[in-house]
């Protein structure tokens, strides 16, 4: 799979990508089967965020992150030395959970240096407004990283409640990613992101894929107090800055 240089110029300038078709619908529905299993062994409460680098122990986790299609968008995007950094869900039950995503950059505590990462975020349901769609305000990633602050608003899902500031103005040029089951967004780590509560009876479940080049070291453990556990995707690893960890499942 390819991207346009368009699309290559259109998230350099925006910090984004978003509407990308990587599975059709047999595809999207097995993935989406496979996470409802998950779900009834696991219980709502697990998934809706605890469920980080399940991909060591879950074949269609890793089959995902590791889906050829997405690789070579990330390959487009950072170069051919791909490592992969973890996995997690995001999962939104409404409407009464409330539970929100506050505006934040990824990058702010990972501890990477320089702070460099791409996270693709691939729609197990369809996700829209209603239910609480990924937002970006675009651009963000070319102006730094802000300090980021304690939320007073209840129900944030970040690890450790972290929100950024934004203007009204921001606010008002966000931009939705609404999308179909099997399709991704692409963001860049140093975007301004975050998600609205899900008002729908619709689960709202995606799985965000980080990914960063080879040259990116670790400098500090990250927001859990944790060092990645690295995988390489494609490419050399010429550096050797992360301990480089085994494929778990072969990749198709
Ligand atoms: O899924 C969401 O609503 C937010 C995802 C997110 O914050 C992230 O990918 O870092």
């Amino acid at each position: 799979m390819s991207l346009t240089e368009q699309q290559v110029n259109a998230y350099e300038t925006e910090g984004f990508l978003t509407g990308i078709q990587i599975s059709d619908g047999a595809e999207a529905t097995r993935y989406r089967k496979a996470f409802d299993e998950l779900e009834a062994r696991e219980g709502r409460e697990k998934c809706q965020m605890g469920l980080i680098d399940w991909h060591f122990d879950h074949e269609f986790i890793w089959d995902l992150a590791t889906h050829p299609k997405i690789v070579d968008c990330i390959e487009f995007l950072i170069g051919p030395n791909v490592m992969m950094l973890a996995t997690h869900f995001f999962c939104k039950y409404g409407p009464d959970e409330k539970k929100f995503v506050a505006w934040h950059q990824d990058v702010t505590y990972w501890g990477l240096e320089p702070p460099e990462a791409i996270t693709a975020w691939y729609a197990i349901d369809d996700s829209d407004c209603e239910n609480g769609c990924m937002r970006v305000i675009p651009g963000t990633h070319r102006s730094g990283i802000r300090a980021h602050r304690k939320s007073d608003r209840e129900g944030n899902l970040l690890s450790i409640n972290q929100e950024v500031p934004v203007s009204k103005e921001e606010e008002q040029h966000a931009a939705d990613f609404i999308l179909r089951s099997g399709e991704i967004s692409i963001h860049h780590g140093a975007l301004i992101h975050g998600s609205l509560p899900n008002q729908s009876t619709r689960r709202r479940c995606g799985l965000t894929i980080r990914y960063v080049p080879t040259w990116v070291k670790q400098v500090e453990v990250n927001s859990l107090g944790q060092t990645w556990s690295a995988i390489l995707l494609r490419g050399e690893n010429k550096e050797r800055n992360f301990g480089e960890l085994a494929k778990p499942f072969p990749m198709k």
